[in-house]
């Protein structure tokens, strides 16, 4: 009669070996339901920038009220010539009707609502988001954003 001797290590390597060929079965017969982490959809790809608007409210020395509305962020970066979408939440103030400067988007936040523009820069460059009824002071603004490109 012949007897198979085995260390202890060669039983520990077996068992291991078995368990991570059970373990690819597994995973390998397992039906696909995973997601993809990386979508080729253009529109899944597309940066998203949440902004809210906002306001500074103090008073001077005097006793005057000074109030400002403001954009929030106040400076955003993108990539040139990618597609950028904009969601805007009315927060303060009742209504800002806007435009960005050197392109043809333009649009109104609301309070309480979200307003959502797409936008792509060609070039590169400063580009300000412009509130049309608060751009200076005596105005409660300036409420002025701007758009980093490069
Ligand atoms: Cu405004």
């Amino acid at each position: 009669m012949k007897f198979i001797v085995l260390k202890k290590g060669s039983v520990v390597l077996l068992i291991v070996a078995f368990v991570i060929l059970s373990l690819g079965a597994v995973w390998f017969l397992l039906p696909d339901n995973s997601y993809p982490t990386v979508s080729m959809n253009e529109k899944a790809n597309k940066q998203v920038i949440q902004l809210v608007t906002g306001e500074f409210k103090s008073e001077t020395d005097d006793g005057k009220e000074i109030e400002v509305y403001r954009w929030d962020p106040s400076t955003i970066f993108v990539e040139k010539g990618e597609e950028v979408e904009l969601r805007i939440l009315g927060v303060n103030g009742h209504e800002h009707p806007f435009y960005i400067e050197g392109t043809d988007v333009k649009g109104t936040v609301q309070k309480g609502k979200e307003t959502v523009v797409t936008v792509r820069f060609d070039k590169e460059g400063t580009y300000r988001l412009i509130c049309n009824t608060h751009q200076t002071l005596e105005n409660n603004g300036p409420m002025v954003g701007y758009i980093v490109v490069d």
